[in-house]
This record gives C-alpha cells, sequence and structure tokens, in this order.
C-alpha cells in the first residue's frame, strides 16, 4: 500500500564541494532509500538545498576577499550540478538564500515568537575587541566542555557531537585574530530547550529507541541526560537571515535554526513547481519524515529542530534519523581545509561514467554503525572483484550466449529441473530480503545482497554451463537460458536504488519496461519467451593499478602542499661568535660526474672540483635529482668539514641545499655563472 514519505539529506554548507565523506554519510544512502522507496510505488517527496548561512560561509568569503555571496553562488551550482551527475535522484534541491526560505524562516520565527516560545535575554557574549565583531560558532575555538576537545566551535563540538553556547568554552580564542576574547552584553532571543525536555524524553527516549540506530540513539540520550538548556537562535553577524523583529538590527537568525527549516521550503518550492501541495508532506501523521544526516548532525535534528517543530504545534516529527558515522580516506580524518578528500567533481571527471563504481564501493564499505576507511585499494577490488567479475561477467554471458544461439530473442523453457525451480524461488525471494536490509536502513547489508544475486546467476550459469550442453540437448538449453534470463531482468530492478545507471544501460539491453519491486517477486516470468533482447555492451571495465597510483599520488601532492602551506620556520639556533663561523670554509665548486650510490634510495655519489681539488662527496639529493641533472651545476661546499664513510664511500665535504616547502631539495649555490671554483664563499 502506498505510502508519502518526506525525505531529506543534510543541506551542504556552500563552502566548497562535495567528497566522498558527504556521499558516503549522507547522499547515497538517502538516494538509495528514496529511489527504492519510488520503486515500491510510494509518494516521495526527497529534499535537499545549499546552506548558505552561517559562518563557514563568511569565513570561506574572508579567505578568498570575496562577498558570501559571490560563494555561496559558486558553490551551489558546483553541489547541483555533481548531484545531477552523480545521480542523486533529488525532487528538489534549493538553496537557503532563497526567497521563499527567507520568507518560510522569518514566518516560522515569528509564528514561535508570538507563541512566546522564546526568551529574550541581554546576556554577555564572547566578543573580539580587534575584530570589533562578537563571536559566535565557528568564529571562536575553544576546549569542549563535554569532551576536551581542543577544536571545538563555539556552536557545537565536531568529536563528541554536543551543542553547546559560545560561552561554554574553555580558552577560548577568537578565530579572526586569535586573542582571547571579551565578554560584551547583547540581546538574543532563546529557545528554551529545558521547556521541552520531558517531550522528548517521552518522544524519543520511550517512543522510537526500538528503531533507531543504536549510535543516534545512545547521542541523543546522553545530551538530554545532560540536561537541555535555552539555546540562542539569533546571531550578531551581518550575513544570514535577518531577525523579523524591530528592535533587532544587526542579528541574524542561528544558521540551525533557518536551515533545517530550508527543508520545509525546499519542499514548499518544488510542490508549487509541481502543482502539488506542500503540507501533507510535513504536516500530515501518516506521512514518514526521516533525515539523512551525519552524525555530527545529530543534536540538531533529534533534539532541537524536533523542538522547534512541537512548539510551533502544526507539523509531524522526524520518524527517524538513520545519521551515519564518519568515513576516513586512506587511514586519516577527511579534511577540507587539508584538502585530503576525494572530491565528488574530480571524481566524475577522472572517472567518466563509472559513477555506479564509486556508490557501490561507498555503499558496500558505509560507515554505517562505526567510522570507517575509504581507500583507493577497496575502491578497485570492490569494481574488479564484485562489479566486473561477478555482475557484469554475469550479464554478458548470459547476453552474449542469448544472441549467439538465440538471435537476442528469449527461448521457450521446455522442462524445469529442480534446480531450475530452486533458482527461480531464490531469485523471486531477493526483494523482499533486500527490501527488509533497506527498510532498517542497513544499505551495506543491502547491497551485498544484491551482489549475492548476481553470484546466484554466476554460480547457476557456471554449474549448469550451456555451452557444454546444447552439444546434446537443446531443448535443456533453453531452459537454462530462459532461467538466466530471468535472474538478469531481476538484478536490472534490484539494482535501481544502488546502481542507477548500470539498472537504466542493463534494462537497455535486454530491452523491456522495468518492472516494479514487487513485481520481480510476483510475476512468473520477467522476460517472456520471444522478447527480443539488445547486443552486449560492457557494464563496469577493469580499473588498473596505475589508475588507482594515480589517485594515490594525487593524494599524496595534496598532503606535502598541504605540509608545505603549515610548514613552520624552524626558530634561529643558538648565538655563535664570528671567530666560530671563522672556521667555516665554504667554496664555490662544480660538479663533474655524478652517480646513484648502489642500493641507497637517497644518495648521489658525485665528484666535484672545489678549485683546491677534484673530491668525492656523497649527497642524499637522489629524490629530488637524477645524476644526469646534476653535471655541471655550480655549488656551493663546505670543504673542511672532516671526511666521513658513506656506505663505504668516503665523503669529503658537503654541498649545501635548501628545500622546498613540497620537500624537494634545491642548491644553495651563486647565481653568477662568472664566479670560479675555488672562490670562498663568506
Ligand atoms: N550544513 C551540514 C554540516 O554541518 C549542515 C547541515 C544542515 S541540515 C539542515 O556540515
Ligand atoms: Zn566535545
Amino acid at each position: 500500500m502506498s505510502k508519502r514519505y518526506t525525505i531529506t539529506a543534510a543541506l551542504p554548507y556552500t563552502n566548497g564541494p562535495i567528497h566522498i565523506g558527504h556521499l558516503a554519510g549522507v547522499y547515497v544512502p538517502a538516494d538509495i532509500y528514496a529511489r527504492y522507496l519510488r520503486l515500491t510505488g510510494n509518494d516521495v517527496a526527497f529534499i535537499c538545498g545549499s546552506d548558505e548561512h552561517g559562518v563557514p560561509i563568511t569565513i570561506k568569503a574572508k579567505k578568498e576577499g570575496v562577498s558570501p555571496q559571490d560563494i555561496v553562488d559558486k558553490y551551489h551550482a558546483i553541489i547541483k550540478k555533481s548531484f545531477e551527475d552523480f545521480g542523486i535522484s533529488l525532487d528538489n534541491y534549493s538553496r537557503t538564500t532563497a526567497k521563499i526560505h527567507h520568507e518560510t524562516a522569518s514566518e516560522f520565527f515569528t509564528t514561535l515568537y508570538n507563541k512566546g516560545e522564546f526568551i529574550e535575554e541581554v546576556t554577555e557574549q564572547l566578543y573580539d575587541e580587534e575584530a570589533n565583531q562578537f563571536l559566535a560558532d565557528r568564529f571562536v575555538i575553544g576546549t569542549c566542555p563535554k569532551c576536551g576537545n581542543e577544536e571545538s566551535y563555539g556552536d557545537q563540538c565536531e568529536k563528541c557531537g554536543t551543542s553547546h553556547n559560545a560561552t561554554d568554552l574553555i580558552n577560548p580564542k577568537s578565530a579572526i585574530t586569535g586573542n582571547v576574547p571579551t565578554l560584551k552584553q547583547t540581546k538574543h532571543w532563546f529557545l528554551p530547550l529545558d521547556k521541552h525536555e520531558a517531550f522528548l524524553k517521552e518522544w524519543i527516549l520511550k517512543g522510537h529507541k526500538k528503531d533507531w540506530k543504536p549510535n543516534v540513539y545512545g547521542q541523543v540520550k546522553s545530551w538530554i541526560d545532560d540536561g537541555l538548556r535555552p539555546r540562542a537562535v539569533t546571531r550578531d553577524l551581518d550575513w544570514g537571515i535577518p531577525v523579523p523583529l524591530p528592535d533587532a538590527d544587526g542579528k541574524v537568525l542561528y544558521v540551525w535554526f533557518d536551515a533545517p527549516i530550508g527543508y520545509i521550503s525546499a519542499t514548499k518550492e518544488w510542490a508549487e513547481r509541481e502543482g502539488k501541495d506542500w503540507e501533507p508532506y510535513w504536516k500530515d501523521e501518516d506521512t514518514k519524515l526521516v533525515h539523512f544526516i551525519g552524525k555530527d548532525n545529530i543534536v540538531f535534528h533529534c533534539i532541537i529542530f524536533p523542538a522547534m517543530l512541537k512548539a510551533e504545534g502544526s507539523y509531524i516529527l522526524p520518524d527517524n534519523v538513520p545519521a551515519n558515522e564518519f568515513l576516513n580516506l586512506e587511514g586519516n580524518k577527511l579534511s577540507t581545509s587539508k584538502n585530503w578528500a576525494v572530491w565528488l567533481p574530480e571524481y566524475l571527471e577522472d572517472f567518466p561514467n563509472q559513477q555506479d563504481v564509486l556508490r557501490y564501493a561507498l555503499t558496500a564499505n558505509a560507515p554505517e554503525t562505526k567510522d570507517n576507511d575509504f581507500t583507493w585499494k577497496d575502491f578497485q577490488a570492490r569494481n574488479n572483484n564484485e562489479l566486473v567479475a561477478i555482475f557484469g561477467n554475469f550479464i554478458n554471458r548470459v547476453v552474449v550466449l542469448t544472441n549467439k544461439y538465440y538471435n537476442g530473442k528469449v527461448p521457450e523453457p521446455i522442462e524445469f529441473s529442480q534446480i531450475d525451480e530452486e533458482t527461480l524461488a531464490a531469485v523471486k525471494a531477493y526483494p523482499a530480503v533486500i527490501s527488509s536490509s533497506i527498510e532498517r536502513y542497513r544499505f551495506r547489508e543491502a547491497s551485498q545482497e544484491l551482489m549475492n544475486l548476481a553470484r546466484l546467476g554466476n554460480k547457476y550459469l557456471a554449474d549448469e554451463e550451456p555451452w557444454k550442453v546444447i552439444k546434446e540437448d537443446e531443448a535443456r538449453t533453453q531452459t537454462i537460458m530462459f532461467v538466466t534470463l530471468q535472474i538478469a531482468s531481476a538484478l536490472a530492478t534490484l539494482s535501481e536504488p544502488f546502481l542507477p545507471f548500470t539498472s537504466d544501460k542493463l534494462i537497455g539491453i535486454l530491452n523491456f519496461e522495468n518492472n516494479t519491486w514487487n513485481e520481480v517477486s510476483s510475476k512468473d516470468f520477467l522476460l517472456p519467451a520471444g522478447h527480443q533482447i539488445g547486443q552486449a555492451e560492457l557494464l563496469f571495465s577493469k580499473i588498473e593499478d596505475e589508475t588507482i597510483q594515480k589517485q594515490l599520488d594525487k593524494l599524496e601532492a595534496s598532503k606535502k602542499a598541504n605540509e608545505a602551506a603549515n610548514k613552520t620556520i624552524e626558530p634561529q639556533k643558538e648565538e655563535i661568535t664570528f671567530d666560530d663561523f671563522t672556521k667555516l670554509d665554504m667554496r664555490v665548486g662544480t660538479i663533474l660526474e655524478a652517480e646513484k650510490m648502489p642500493k641507497a634510495k637517497k644518495l648521489l655519489i658525485l665528484k666535484v672540483d672545489t678549485g683546491i681539488d677534484v673530491r668525492t662527496i656523497v649527497s642524499g639529493i637522489a629524490e629530488s635529482f637524477t645524476p644526469e641533472e646534476v653535471v655541471g651545476k655550480k655549488v656551493t661546499v663546505l670543504v673542511n668539514l672532516a671526511p666521513r664513510a658513506l656506505r663505504g664511500v668516503e665523503s669529503q665535504g658537503m654541498i649545501l641545499m635548501t628545500e622546498t616547502p613540497e620537500g624537494k631539495l634545491v642548491f644553495v649555490n651563486p647565481d653568477d655563472a662568472n664566479v670560479n671554483n675555488g672562490l670562498h664563499i663568506s
């Protein structure tokens, strides 16, 4: 029976592109769920949009020397397009700078204000005298009072997920000037979360623990147990939705007050466009509201937004908030600031038409109950060992053989053996098996059940060996191929939520009108005898080691660039006297010969003309230069350094080098070609 669902996916901040952590945590699971619900005949509003207010945007704008509007316009377009190109099948991707959102959020605030739901209070807030502004949210960094994380923001600690007031931070520092903030009085409007504690306890702790993920329920429970306190829902900022009150100049709605209302305004915008009524999607008790988010957004979606909806009084509450944990990358935390990420636009460029490979790899390894790690090696293995070797290989053999034996026509089955009956029955069971995982938000498990269906097909084909049977039993071969085509058709339908591009392609190859999810179980046969299928085309292609190495090199380069950007200049060494300095005898020299030190990655053996003599110097520059590159170079040589043996070769002096931020060695050498060997350097 069709139900109505409102599925929301966290509104990404428009201060950068989407990366694989966002996809694994929020957007791929949300898309699998929305596609599945549509395939099973439900009425779905799948809603998202750009989160364009808030301090992260202003910080990015300041950094790039442009306006916040420039930043949000740039990244809203990039994010919107990358979701479309990646097959995230949103019904609407809106933005919180849209007029409809400003109206909806202002109206929501005014409704609560007129109902007396806010506490209006003048309090002391953190202030940066030098920057001449109040410090809220990411404008202030300090130690989290709950978990001790020293990088906590003013409104939220990303490490333990808790949300607090900036004045709760221990040792706060301005993120603008680094100064210790002072306190200054200012008026704000507070949502008294403590007033909603009883309702939240009843609604969550008693009502939902059975089907909320343990990681979500646990965080919410600990937050409620710690005691809820009033939270300011306005800010002294110049970027955001102005507070719709006469005495609120220079104040805007707190981004986490306005952003969740963005789900509502985006639904309104979609409904207007589609000629639908938006209210049932947010106000009808029969509608199931599900928020897909990352774990750092749990408190806002399970405590603050529900308290707002409850206080407003006419909205439904979320049925579930299946938040995922975090995805790491090659063993390190994903980091926008350190450019330690796989960015969706770059992936789409580097792996054209391979969206489903990343969708599958991220789903099969999703951080559903604990943080998990994305590695390019696993990505390659998932593609080569599963998508190519199992799913793609099965489909390719079925289509090639059907064209070879029957010119692409589905053959008439003659007589089903017991294995045929069992196989057909197993296929019919898969919709329920996969549904059961999806409906518990276990998409990882669901994706493996889909792959098991492909394994079933592969095994049946390998066991029944139609390429051998056809030599003596035409009738048996017809039946075998008929069964394999039913499995292929089931894969085409059931893969759609996970592998939408592959499903589309496979439906084209099999040349049929897609069945619904339930028809895979209910129909006697999915592809009737006599149906004409198309020609084979590869669904997946093998990913070679060098392709993966290129990605790993890219990460290594961004790591070096980041280390360079953050390289601290070492403090000066202990002072020496002029006499100490005169002990150093440095001369101009020229490298005459160079060769690699056997079995030593870093060393070159050099013959250097110092003007005094030609001597051997062993130098650790082999990772930055080939022997050919250094012959003929003029260099600075410390000639009176005591000789020392390196790997059995006596080195008589040292060549002066320095290092680029990226770690490449460079010569400290005289830049005038006329200086001759032996001249003193002082
Ligand atoms: N913009 C995502 C984040 O915290 C935040 C989600 C808003 S959903 C209403 O990165
Ligand atoms: Zn914390």
